[in-house]
């Protein structure tokens, strides 16, 4: 009887508003659900500046010239600072997912004038 009551507590405070996911998480195992999008960056520009994804996929970015790039959030559902991505050099990527429906407005940190959106339905 007692395991029942503590099993029942712990699932009550899994489900509590402090528990809930963080509404981007940077993905390095990775370990990404399927479907999501990717995003080159070439030529100084995000080369698909928009991209649409469902609530819990992800999206890659991936450098693919010798100039170092990051991914840098602006603003978001649930982002209460910016979320400054490390720099990637040639061929490195970047993953992150996304939980919570909305608009993640980005730049690049060195090249502010790169700029992208993910809208996540
Ligand atoms: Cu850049």
């Amino acid at each position: 009887m007692r395991t029942l009551v503590s099993a029942t507590l712990c699932l009550t405070l899994l489900s509590a508003p402090a528990f809930a996911a963080d509404s981007i998480q940077v993905i390095t195992d990775g370990n990404a659900a399927a479907g999501g999008a990717t995003v080159e960056i070439a030529k100084m520009k995000f080369a698909t500046p928009e991209v649409t994804v469902k609530a819990g996929e992800a999206v890659t970015w991936t450098n693919t010239e010798a100039l170092p790039h990051n991914v840098h959030f602006k603003t978001g559902p649930g982002l209460t600072e910016e979320h400054e991505g490390p720099m990637l050099r040639s061929k490195q990527t970047y993953t992150v997912q996304f939980n919570e429906p909305g608009t993640y407005e980005y730049i690049c940190t060195p090249h502010p004038f790169m700029k992208g959106k993910v809208v996540v339905e």
